[in-house]
């Protein structure tokens, strides 16, 4: 087979930039490893920032997200017993998020590849990259026993954190920044009526919890956990009862149970890979880069690499300009790297870190305490996070 542009990986990412590409007439190719079951089974994000719902009105994903989503103005940070609001609309001069699950992203996004006949190849067993640093870049995969081959001019690494395109850059080719955080996030969904209409970000010394949701029917909660914790450790009784534990009693008073239909532990990590090229191989999203959940930035920061990435590869095709090809990295580095400033900051200032000494402690009480103080400091957290412009 031969196409254009050769993409591994069917997330978010990797579905964007194809729909986006073949809009502007642009021939490429999806390999994902999963079923497509598998994908959406995946419970990950809920915050979208106005840059990306943009980008799905763009790719003609837009209705649904539009229909069902909700926007969200403000949100909560829980602290000492009681709950501060940041108001998102007054401190960015009227901007909001848009709650929306990944889940619900991902199926509009194979929906529109479906419907205009784009090529996602599920199951796709072995992808491997081949003569990345040539101009005829070709990628092989397996489905059965059969073996296959994609002769393309481009490969877009979008196929996650531990997917086979960064791997495939050579060692001394790539420099990677990485931090762990001594801890993960139990995630609980459940069709209950959220405690709260607006998302509570909770700082508590038996540790971090976030009240989110996926609509006024559906409730996503998350606490901070030991990475020693297993999914087992936890059944729904514990949750709920730890959960109340960390809120504000009013809140907790409010809280609606009901039992578990996804639960999962993510381990909390910060990580990117500079650069984002490497010779025809282009890395976009989590192939690139991580963040801990605690900002909602991971996948918004993965539409801005698809939009930078989407631009440069219509200006190649239609305008035979590489300008945009040749600044991909540094372009979407600059602006990785400030979700990566945004997203270690509240991690810092919301969890409880179990080596922190005394001084630590109060830093970060002082932290929050001068956030919820200052106008400067509260707009400058609503600006981070709405979304930094493209
Ligand atoms: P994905 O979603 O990991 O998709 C990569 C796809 O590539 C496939 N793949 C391969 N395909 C072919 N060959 C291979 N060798 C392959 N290896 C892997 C995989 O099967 C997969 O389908 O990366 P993508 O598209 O870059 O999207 C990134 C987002 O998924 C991620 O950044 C967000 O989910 C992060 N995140 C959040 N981001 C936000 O912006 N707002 C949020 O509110 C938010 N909440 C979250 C989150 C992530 C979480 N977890 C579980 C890490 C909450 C959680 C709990
Ligand atoms: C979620 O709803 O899954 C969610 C929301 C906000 C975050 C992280 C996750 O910061």
């Amino acid at each position: 087979m031969k196409t254009k542009v050769g993409i591994i990986g069917g997330g978010p990412s990797g579905l964007l930039l194809s729909q986006l590409l073949h809009l502007r007439g642009i021939d490429n190719v999806v390999l994902e490893k999963h079923s497509r079951e598998h994908v959406l089974g995946r419970i990950r994000a809920g915050v979208l920032e106005h840059g990306f719902a943009e980008l799905m009105r763009e790719a003609q994903c837009g209705a649904r997200m539009d229909a069902e989503g909700e926007i969200h103005e403000g949100f909560h940070i829980a602290h000492d017993g009681i709950r501060s609001r940041v108001d998102l609309a007054a401190h960015t001069g009227g901007n909001s998020v848009l709650v929306y699950g990944q889940t619900e992203l991902t199926r509009d996004l194979y929906d529109a590849r479906d419907s205009m006949g784009g090529t996602v190849i599920h199951d796709a067993a072995d992808v491997q990259p081949h003569d990345i640093t040539s101009p005829r870049p070709y990628l092989t995969y397996r489905l059965g026993d059969e073996a296959h081959r994609i002769d393309c001019d481009y490969v877009i690494g979008a196929d996650g954190f531990h997917g086979v395109s960064r791997r495939s850059i050579p060692r001394g080719a790539l420099r990677e920044f990485e931090k762990v955080y001594p801890f993960g996030w139990l995630g609980v969904l459940s069709r209950t009526r959220p405690v709260s209409p607006e998302l509570i970000y909770a700082r508590h010394e038996r540790g971090f919890a976030l009240c989110s949701l996926r609509s006024q029917v559906l409730s996503r909660y998350y606490i901070q956990v030991p990475l020693s914790d297993a999914v087992e450790d936890w059944p729904d009784e514990a949750f709920w009862e730890e959960l109340k534990r960390r809120l504000p009693e009013d809140v907790a008073g409010e809280l609606v149970t009901g039992p578990s239909i996804e639960k999962s532990i993510a381990p909390l990590r910060s990580f990117v890979a500079e650069p984002m090229r490497h010779g025809n191989l282009f890395l976009a999203g989590d192939a690139a880069h991580i963040v801990p959940p605690t900002g909602a930035r991971g996948l918004n920061s993965a539409a801005s690499d698809i939009y930078y990435l989407y631009h440069a590869l219509a200006d190649h095709y239609e305008k035979g300009e590489d300008a945009g090809l040749d600044g991909y990295s540094q372009k979407a580095l600059a602006r990785v790297w400030k979700a990566q400033r945004f997203s270690w900051w509240m991690t810092t200032m919301l969890h409880t870190f179990p080596d922190a000494i005394a001084y630590d402690q109060k830093l970060q009480q002082t932290e929050l305490a001068y956030l919820l103080s200052s106008e400067a400091a509260m707009r400058s957290l609503a600006e981070n996070y709405v979304g930094l412009p493209f």
